[in-house]
């Protein structure tokens, strides 16, 4: 019976740090106010989120994989149903904290949201964290700057404000931590796939969206050498068909992000590949994206931009 009490904290699908670490410092302070939580997680941990939970010596969250009828929710760091648990449409969702677009996003009751056009979800729990007078310890601290390091790409993408440097700052402080030096090392451990196989590595952090009928997936991975990614090409290519067969998608969009440079090389496959084409001529099934880093920001909406 407790368990149906309980409010479950989560993030999207093939999480990322922000969405791991987001979960867990949300459960921090809702428990710290009295409430029944747990967070939890939707996939994997990857190797860089790995590295920020090793480094803290904090425990990751517990694996589902969906949640029950009824049941109370959580959303961190998504709020499109495409990216979430699977039953998310029949869950009570009591609460959001975001920083993407809003879409596809419907709740059966009234619903607290915090959504900010910020670099992480991180940055926004820092100011509930404020509002609610709740002390931030270290531990979550460490969290919310590997929020902010991860998803700003150390403060190198568009996405990132003035507001997300500020408590950067402020968190520094009390985890007693340089984001600059403790965040490239964090980076740099999300960085070695050479052990994961292609068919893995396509998934590693991808995102569905649906708009206007189109059923795409733009995927990203960070690497310190792209020419090292693209010697993996073919498998990669390969990979990408058989989830594009397999979810009848009309496009995969495939991101190799050079975290050092802060450029990205694309590879697109899908019958509307010149939803990339148009803004960046492919050849060979690939294009350099000078200064590109960001899904959000910059990727989706150059797609959903050739769509209309
Ligand atoms: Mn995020």
């Amino acid at each position: 019976m407790e368990e149906m009490n309980k409010t479950f904290i989560f993030g999207h699908k093939n999480p990322d740090t922000d969405s791991i670490c987001s979960s867990v410092v949300m459960a921090n302070l809702r428990a710290k106010l009295g409430e029944n939580v747990e967070a939890v997680r939707l996939g994997e941990l990857n190797k860089e989120t790995q590295f920020a939970f090793k480094h803290f010596n904090i425990e990751p969250p517990r694996l589902i994989d969906k949640v029950q009828p009824g049941s109370d929710v959580i959303m961190v760091d998504h709020n499109e149903f495409s990216q979430s648990a699977e039953g998310i449409e029949n869950a009570n969702i009591k609460m959001l904290v975001d920083h993407h677009r809003i879409s596809d996003f419907k709740t059966k009751e009234p619903v607290f949201c915090f959504a900010e056009p910020v670099g992480s979800t991180g940055t926004i729990l820092y100011k509930l964290y404020n509002m609610n007078n709740v002390d931030i310890d270290k531990k979550t601290a460490s969290l919310m700057l590997s929020s902010i390091a991860s998803d700003t790409l150390l403060f190198k993408s568009p996405t990132c404000t003035e507001e997300d440097k500020r408590i950067a700052k402020k968190l520094e402080e009390i985890a007693g931590v340089d984001i600059n030096e403790y965040g490239l090392e964090m980076l740099k451990a999300g960085t070695d796939l050479s052990d994961v196989e292609e068919e893995d590595l396509i998934n590693l952090d991808a995102k569905e969206f649906n708009v206007d009928g189109i059923k795409f997936v733009i995927a990203q991975i960070n690497t310190v050498s792209i020419d090292d990614v693209l010697k993996r090409q073919e498998k990669i290519e390969n990979a990408m068909s058989n989830k594009i067969k397999e979810d009848k998608l009309d496009l995969f969009l495939f991101t190799i992000t050079d975290i050092l440079n802060g450029d990205s090389e694309f590879i697109a496959l899908g019958d509307r590949t010149d939803l990339v084409d148009k803004s960046y001529k492919l050849e060979d099934n690939r294009a350099f994206a000078k200064g590109v880093v960001s899904r959000k920001k910059q990727i989706l909406p150059m797609v959903t931009k050739n769509i209309d």
